[in-house]
């Protein structure tokens, strides 16, 4: 076989999954966060702000993705919600047959809201459906305004971009209308939203997208399809 069929069957085996995962999510008003970035960007940081400032009793977890170590489970799981860590060994992406193995002893009834957080590359986990309800690509401020003209796919696939780190922004020549701008080239009417992690300002517009597009999600749902 064909290294090139090889990979189109692997892709149409993790679709398939993702569907069913979908599928799951759907049954049980969950809703699916996949967290996208280069290594370092902050993905575990904007975690542990957003699971920091959640009521004790939400409804919400974590799967966190990583190529070696168990460390940014051990960070999220300070804040006493459900987070396990998913150890690839190598693989540069999360696939949908992972998620469904480590879900398999949650009760999806019992949450609302599942972050992923994808192992840091912005190139292979473009291409693997997880059944999330929106992708989220991180982009900090410290990698250049140029990110998403040289990897369009996650920046046209991610609903929102977060542009991260933006305390660090009178040290580095980073120009953020510039990145702005080319996330848009790639993605019309791309959401974006500007975050600092050590300072929190900007923090509100993220829990705003998560809550807009959690009830945008439920009621979705609730249309009938025509
Ligand atoms: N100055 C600054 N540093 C940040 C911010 N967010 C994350 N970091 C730092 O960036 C590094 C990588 O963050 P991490 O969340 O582990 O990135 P991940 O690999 O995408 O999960 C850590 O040293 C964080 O403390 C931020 O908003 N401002
Ligand atoms: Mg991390």
């Amino acid at each position: 076989m064909s290294r090139v069929v090889l990979q189109q069957k692997v892709l149409s085996e993790n679709d398939r999954i993702a569907a069913h995962l979908r599928e799951r999510f759907q049954q049980n008003n969950v809703l699916c966060v996949n967290l996208i970035s280069s290594p370092g960007s902050g993905k575990t940081t904007l975690l542990e702000r957003t699971l920091e400032v959640l009521p004790h009793d939400a409804r919400v977890a974590v799967l966190t993705g990583d190529i070696q170590t168990e460390n940014d489970a051990a960070r999220l799981k300070r804040f006493g919600f459900p987070v396990k860590q998913i150890t690839t060994g190598g693989t540069c992406h999360l696939d949908a047959r992972m998620i469904e193995r480590h879900l398999e002893d949650w009760k999806l009834e019992d949450l609302d809201i599942l972050f992923i957080e994808n192992v840091g590359n912005l190139v292979c986990p473009s291409s693997y459906d997880l059944g999330e309800a929106a992708k989220v690509v991180i982009l900090s401020v410290t990698e250049g305004e140029d990110k998403p003209l040289r990897y369009p796919s996650i920046f046209f696939k991610s609903e929102l971009m977060v542009l991260s780190k933006t305390d660090l922004l009178p040290y580095v020549p980073f120009n953020l209308e510039e990145a702005e701008e080319n996330a848009r080239r790639v993605h019309p009417g791309m959401e974006i939203v500007r975050v600092s992690c050590q300072t929190r300002i900007g923090l509100s517009s993220w829990l705003k997208w998560l809550d807009g597009k959690r009830n945008a999600y439920l009621q979705l749902k609730a249309e009938p399809v025509a």
